[in-house]
Formats: structure tokens, sequence, C-alpha cells
């Protein structure tokens, strides 16, 4: 039996352990084939490191789906994670259109902001393009943060299930299928992720008091992993949930790694418990 192949479109930060630096070694421990479409080339991501060079990949796009289409390349999945421009929006589009098998699923992580804000160059033009990518997601996967953006809906740090649920019908609205929402915190010292499929799911997990640049990234290429191995989407979020907390310990107590997590040697145990019968 060939190997799930998935074609993810997202940055190319030379330094940073985000994006394609993540996806790719995740997906591949996974044992899933990936392929890249890079949106942009950067020195570093945005957070954290000061004049970072950004060069915008969408004239280069066009020719490489071009290619891809006439050699008849398709995919079980299309992952779409930072787009960092509002030129690659129609780019996505066309990958979901031209390069999908046909149950092929897309699955959007839309990458836009933590903790109430938006990262450095995005705006509100990017939040509308966003949202009408939303429409496509067969599986999408915010944080609150996002999810408030995207819907409109006042950012909080408090909140109930009333909210959540305001949330996750927003992005419905949208016309999101599944829905996974990250980072969603009932109890102090406690957070989890929130499945909405046909109902609402809760699976709630320890908060490390330290935060890292990324772990979207590694949560987002984690889940999918899973979820291409035929872990059902529940079962797929526990997975990804349990690997970003294995990640934040193993990097906290070393100053020097401040802009990402140390989640390679961690990859091993992450593909056993993805191929766990
Ligand atoms: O981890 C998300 C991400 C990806 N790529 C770049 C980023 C960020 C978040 O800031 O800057 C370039």
């Amino acid at each position: 039996m060939s190997n799930k192949k998935v074609i993810t479109i997202q940055d190319i930060s030379c330094y940073g352990q985000c994006s394609i630096t993540v996806a790719l070694p995740v997906l591949s421990a996974a044992g899933v084939e990936t392929a890249i479409i890079p949106s942009a080339v950067l020195s570093t991501h945005t957070y954290g490191f000061k004049d970072f060079t950004f060069n915008d990949l969408s004239n280069d796009i066009p020719h490489i789906l071009d290619h891809h289409k006439k050699e008849g390349i398709k995919f079980d999945a299309v992952y779409a994670g930072y787009l960092g421009s509002i030129s690659i929006f129609p780019l996505v589009e066309r990958m979901i259109k031209d390069e999908l098998k046909e149950d092929g699923k897309f699955v959007l992580d839309p990458v836009m902001g933590d903790n109430g804000k938006l990262y450095p160059i995005f705006n509100n033009e990017y939040v509308e393009a966003m949202k009408k990518l939303c429409a496509k997601a067969d599986i999408l996967l915010p944080n609150i943060t996002e999810a408030s953006f995207l819907t409109g809906i006042e950012f909080k740090t408090e909140y109930d299930e009333k909210y959540i649920k305001s949330l996750l019908d927003g992005l419905r609205k949208l016309g999101a299928k599944t829905i996974i929402l990250t980072g969603v915190s009932y109890k102090e010292g406690m957070t989890g992720v929130v499945v909405y499929e046909k109902d609402v799911k809760y699976y709630e997990h320890q908060k490390l008091q330290q935060s890292y640049h990324g772990t979207g990234d590694v949560y987002a290429s984690s889940f999918l992993g899973a979820y291409l191995k035929n872990n059902d989407a529940f079962k797929s979020s526990k997975i990804a949930a349990d690997f970003v907390v294995k990640c934040i310990k193993n990097t906290i107590g070393d100053p020097d790694h401040w802009y990402g997590v140390k989640f390679e040697p961690l990859l091993g145990e992450l593909a056993l418990e993805i191929n766990k019968k």
C-alpha cells in the first residue's frame, strides 16, 4: 500500500523551527510523504528576531502548479499554514482545485496571531482573505486569537463553554467543517483542545508556564500526521497535544533556545504513538 501524500504550503523560515522546517520532519516521522510549496522565504521567523528578510514567492508558485497539473500530481491532503501575503491566497485555492484527490482534504491552520494580537505584517485585509479560505476548510485548526479575529468575537483570556461554543459556531458559519480549537483553558494549570465535528469534545491536559513560538505548527503537523494514519480527529488532537507538551518540557530550562521547541529528539516517540494499533 502506498503512503499517504500531503502537499503543504507555508513559509520557509531559514532559522527558527517553524512552518516547513517543522512540517517536513514531523510528517515524515508519521510516515506521510510530504511535498512543499514555499509561500515565502524569510531569514528567520518574525517573532522575537529583528530585521528579518522576507521574500514572497507568489510569482514562482503558478509555474510550479502548472507543472504539477501537467504531470497529474495529486495529494490526499493540501495543508496550508503561514502564507505571509494576500497574493498567496488565490494560489491556495488553485491547489485545492487542482492538487487534491477526489476524497482529499483541505486542512487549514489559519496562522495569523496569538495572545490576542496579529503577528507582525498582518492586517484586516489578511484576516478577510483568511475568512474566505476558511469556507473551503475540511479541517480548520485555529487558536483562540485566530478564532476571535475570524469570527469578529471579542478575544478573552477568561471564558466559559458558552464563549467557546460561540467561536465554534462562528467558524462553522464561515463554512469550515471540522474545527480543532487549540489553547482552550477552563481551569488554572490546565489547557486543552476542543474538537467540533458532529458534537463537541474536549481533551484537557496540563498547561505549562512557558510558551514557545512554533508550537502551533508542531501541533497542526502532528495532528495531520496522525489523522492521515487513520486516527480519528479526536485521537489525532490528543496525540498532537501530548506531543506539544513533551516538546515544551524538553525545551524549558534552556535559555538559549527561546525561539522554538526542541522537538527533534521526540520524533521517534511520536511515530510510535501515531502508528500504535
Ligand atoms: O509559527 C507561525 C509562524 C510561521 N512562520 C513565520 C512566523 C510565524 C509566527 O510568527 O513569523 C514566518
